[in-house]
């Protein structure tokens, strides 16, 4: 049958890689926040293999920076997020639950302290300006909030120190996890971070000013090549075998950070400046979890929309959002939320893969531990 092709336009953004991503030879692409994100470039697996032998750049432009500047920032944010932001120093970032006033998830970015009124909100795929420009105007707040012009590389796998030594030396190269230092490029301050979306050796370049894209990026080639450096992406695998949530896959506004399995998080408790303080503060038992789950059986094609879980009886008790076959744990692995009465429930979790394709499926704790 025909496949239509989606018509470009503003409202899908490209990057200052996209060039670039192309002539790598970028199989696939999703869209996020409005803007091209690479999901395969050689096939699934190969980059999954790359990826955890070697160094990958990727293009994460789509984690767009909400830059939230004034004497109110530290008190919007934490009207956001039940996390207590109030201890972060000028050279952390903290992975924070986003949520409303009844404590549903908005958002789960990464918060960038870059001053002591100075943030960046680096976010998932939802569209979080406007809930903070709503905010601020309607509480009256001072501070002033926009998108910056800042277009994450994220440097990835377990070669990438020694990229990241090359290009910025050894200092940022020896940085502690969610902390960022500075570096100069192209006469310009930016920040580097020792973060990203994997759990391979990974950093963060927060590339400032689109026109200083492609310097960049081909910087790294060019002191890569001897790695084996590749243009690489979020890799579907790797993230489920790490417990990695997307945010509108795995997660979406109907869920509480407790649901979200982002209750570590709140262990010192909910911050009184959050608008769901009351909400979150007594609510803290899930009735339903997101958990690391095995599907029996052969090797599946990827699944990333959501699926039945079902129990003996067929009745639902959850869903699968994330799942693909793991060459390394040589298990299907995948995500999903299970109603509380089954997270112990050993022989009796079922999904309908197609029609005729029925699994068990197994909760396994040890995959994320
Ligand atoms: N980096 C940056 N911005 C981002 C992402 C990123 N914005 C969108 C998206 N990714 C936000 N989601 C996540 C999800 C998980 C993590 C980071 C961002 C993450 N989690 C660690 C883990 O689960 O192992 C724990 C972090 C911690 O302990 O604080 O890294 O990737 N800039």
């Amino acid at each position: 049958m025909h496949q239509p092709t989606i018509s470009g336009s503003s409202r899908i953004r490209r990057t200052p890689y996209s060039k670039r991503v192309e002539e790598a030879g970028v199989k696939s692409y999703s869209v996020y926040n409005h803007m091209l994100l690479p999901t395969v470039f050689d096939t699934l697996e190969n980059d999954y293999h790359h990826l955890k032998t070697a160094v990958q750049v990727w293009d994460v432009s789509v984690e767009r920076q909400i830059e939230i500047i004034g004497p109110d920032a530290t008190k919007i944010l934490q009207m956001v997020t039940p996390r207590d932001i109030s201890k972060m120093k000028d050279d952390q970032c903290y992975y924070i639950p986003m949520v409303d006033k009844h404590g549903l998830m908005i958002n789960d970015p990464v918060a960038v302290k870059l001053d002591k009124n100075r943030y960046w909100i680096s976010i998932a795929d939802s569209d979080v300006i406007y809930y903070f420009k709503g905010l601020a105007e309607g509480m009256g707040l001072n501070v002033n909030i926009f998108e910056s012009d800042v277009n994450i590389i994220s440097i990835q796998g377990p070669k990438s120190k020694i990229l990241i030594e090359r290009m910025f030396g050894k200092e940022i190269s020896e940085l502690k996890f969610f902390r960022h230092g500075k570096v100069f490029f192209n006469g310009k301050k930016m920040i580097v971070a020792r973060s990203g979306w994997s759990h391979q050796m990974c950093f963060e370049v927060y590339v400032d000013g689109s026109m200083n894209g492609q310097d960049m990026w081909d910087k790294f080639f060019s002191l890569g090549n001897d790695l084996d450096v590749r243009a690489g992406c979020p890799n579907l695998i790797e993230r489920i075998e790490s417990g990695l949530l997307s945010y509108g896959n795995d997660v979406n506004q109907t869920n509480t950070p407790y649901e979200a399995g982002l209750g570590k998080f709140l262990s010192s408790g909910v911050s009184e400046g959050c608008l769901a303080y009351d909400i979150l503060r007594t609510k803290t038992e899930p009735q339903r979890l997101i958990k690391p789950i095995e599907i029996t059986g052969e090797p599946i094609k990827p699944i990333t929309y959501s699926l039945q879980v079902l129990n003996s009886n067929g009745e639902v008790v959850g869903q699968i959002t994330s799942a693909a076959w793991s060459p390394d744990f040589k298990v299907n692995v995948a995500i999903g939320m299970i109603d509380r009465e089954y997270w112990n429930e050993k022989n009796s979790l079922f999904l309908n893969l197609t029609k005729n394709d029925k699994r068990q499926i197994i909760i396994n704790d040890k995959f994320w531990s």
